[in-house]
């Protein structure tokens, strides 16, 4: 697991889309959301480090420590400004 510093962190990472491809192997990697490099890979889209069923990239604490790095104003778990990029 990868910890995350909520007191320098900045913020979840931006998603860039990848469009489908095809590998060196012939493997077909479908088009796909990806979250962009920071300094922790616990709040990747494919990350549940505290395995409470909430991405990382969506989870207010996703290093699970109890402290949060994103605003969870209604506690429900998700981090509120993601959520609303969902409701447009
Ligand atoms: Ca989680
Ligand atoms: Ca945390
Ligand atoms: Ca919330």
């Amino acid at each position: 697991m990868k910890d995350i510093n909520e007191i320098l962190y900045n913020g979840k990472p931006d998603l860039d889309w990848i469009n489908s491809y095809i590998k060196e192997d012939g493997t077909v990697v479908e088009g796909h959301w990806r979250t962009s490099a920071n300094e922790t890979s616990s709040d990747n889209l494919s990350s549940d480090n505290d395995e409470d069923g909430i991405p990382g990239w969506l989870d207010s604490d996703a290093d699970g420590d109890g402290i949060l790095e994103a605003i969870d104003n209604d506690g429900d778990g998700i981090a509120d400004a993601i959520v609303s990029i969902f409701d447009m």
